[in-house]
């Protein structure tokens, strides 16, 4: 089989000889990548039932087969063209939108380009223990098919240097195999992307909130006045919905299966003696991994974005809800800030320079439907506890914020207090060590999940929750 054939596309791969050319280069290396940093002992010997897309319509995606992880058929997808489509904001908006890249953009795209293609392969570099200490086969079929999600998502952006962005493309595409999560010398680029992910419960909280910063970003970017940016973009959406289901039913089942362990120990008892994961600890979970996720939104006051927006590279999220005249020329934003004296006040900003902080009170929404969602189920059970989002001021290290300290409902507070109990905000190695002691062994038998973990309401693609999900093979 040769490349086209074994990379399912919808780019017109077979006639595309530059193409080829850069891939044959490049996907050896992908696939040494992804054997050393991918998922660690589940390459050769299991096979996982995975969706792969192998085109863009419904039906495309709806293809689950047993694969060997390497043998996955990462694709190349744009979704389907808009007719006619026109720039829809900055200062080209009206005109129609690009199908190469304007010469005095060339930088600033091939860096947003960059900057999303490094997240993805970071992202399994993050996950790649993990299999090791599975809740249940359901669980490790779902972090793999997110595993192999990402790569593909790698694959986009390589796929937008390589077409569009020549020599210095072909570049940035082996350097994005180069740099590795939390390596010292060749980190990845944004800093949640260098925090290992060793828990499960880690990995949910992951799942729900930065890959929900994705969904904004990519959001951002699909809105892109670069069409195939804008196309490949919007392929990916459709994954990236998947990722947080896998986080937001992960932590929902978590939560659920604590409330029963509560009910059953007569509310009294901590529930970790019964071997499950406390509320408390569960919020903690929500703050890291939520005020990691806000910092990836970038400064609130940038001048990246502006140029991004005036340019119209990245746009807003869902641009055509906003009901002004998507140009922003004149127009402020109100933004919280900390005055001089040390308490909260506002300031006046131009509009364009404060659009990371647009789309940051964009995700901010976007993350609450979660909360609320958990929050009656405890009801439900008749437990007095509510999950709550940090304040946006709350352990940041980007932005106005970053160097001052805050309490997760945002009241500014000192050092010391900050030292002495930080501990009861965000995760501590106390908390990291009890949840590795209680997913040390991991559960392989199908239909069977760890005790701190509900299973889902139903299986994938219609199979039943006992379904061998990934199998061994001798
Ligand atoms: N860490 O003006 P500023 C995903 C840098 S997640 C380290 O504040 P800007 C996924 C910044 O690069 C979505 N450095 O921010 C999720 C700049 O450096 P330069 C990924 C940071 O540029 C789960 C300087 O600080 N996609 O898909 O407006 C699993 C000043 O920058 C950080 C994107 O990010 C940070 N957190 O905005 C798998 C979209 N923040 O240029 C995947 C593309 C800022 O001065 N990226 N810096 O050297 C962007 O749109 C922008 O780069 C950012 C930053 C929104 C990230």
């Amino acid at each position: 089989m040769n490349l086209s054939e074994r990379i399912p596309n919808n780019v017109d791969l077979s006639s595309n000889k530059r193409l080829q050319r850069a891939l044959e280069h490049w996907q050896p290396k992908y696939l040494q990548w992804w054997s050393e940093m991918g998922p660690q002992g589940f390459q050769n010997y299991h096979q996982v039932y995975l969706r792969t897309a192998v085109s863009v319509d419904p039906k495309g995606w709806a293809h689950f087969e047993y694969v060997k992880l390497p043998d996955y058929r990462w694709g190349i997808f744009l979704a389907e063209p808009t007719p006619d489509r026109r720039i829809n904001f900055g200062q080209f908006k009206g005109q129609p939108a690009w199908q190469e890249v304007p010469g005095e953009f060339r930088n600033q795209l091939r860096r947003l380009i960059v900057t999303q293609g490094d997240t993805e392969p970071a992202s399994v570099e993050q996950q790649r223990l993990l299999g090791h200490h599975c809740p249940s086969l359901y669980d490790l079929r779902n972090l793999f098919q997110v595993n192999v999600e990402e790569g593909r998502h790698l694959w986009a952006m390589v796929y937008l240097l390589h077409s569009y962005f020549g020599r210095d493309g072909r570049d940035e595409a082996e350097e994005l195999l180069e740099r590795q999560s939390g390596n010292r010398d060749k980190p990845r680029m944004l800093e949640a992307f260098n925090t290992p992910i060793e828990t499960w419960l880690d990995f949910f909280a992951f799942t729900m909130f930065t890959d929900r910063d994705g969904k904004s970003q990519l959001l951002s970017l699909s809105e892109s006045s670069l069409d195939p940016l804008s196309r490949t973009t919007r392929f990916m959406l459709t994954e990236e919905s998947h990722h947080m289901f896998v986080g937001d039913t992960g932590l929902g089942r978590i939560i659920e299966r604590t409330c029963q362990l509560m009910k059953e120990a007569g509310f009294s008892e901590d529930v970790r003696k019964v071997g499950g994961i406390d509320l408390a600890t569960v919020q903690k979970y929500i703050n890291f991994w939520f005020s990691q996720s806000l910092d990836l939104h970038g400064s609130e006051v940038s001048s990246n974005a502006a140029n991004y927006f005036t340019n119209g590279l990245k746009g807003r999220a869902e641009e055509e809800k906003y009901k002004d005249d998507h140009v922003l020329a004149d127009d402020v934003y109100l933004l919280d800030v900390v005055g001089d004296d040390g308490r909260p006040t506002r300031r006046e900003v131009p509009m364009r320079n404060a659009l990371n902080e647009v789309l940051r009170d964009w995700y901010v929404e976007d993350c609450r439907s979660g909360i609320e969602r958990w929050n009656k189920k405890i009801q439900s059970h008749g437990i007095d506890f509510e999950f709550t989002l940090p304040d946006r001021k709350f352990n940041r290290q980007i932005g106005i914020f970053s160097g001052l300290r805050f309490d997760p409902s945002g009241r500014p507070i000192g050092p010391e207090e900050w030292d002495r109990r930080h501990g009861d905000w965000l995760p501590s190695s106390k908390d990291n060590e009890y949840l590795k002691s209680i997913q040390a062994k991991p559960v392989y038998e199908p239909g069977k999940f760890a005790n701190y973990i509900a299973p889902p309401l139903r299986g994938v693609n219609q199979q039943p929750i006992d379904f061998e999900y990934v199998r061994t093979e001798l």
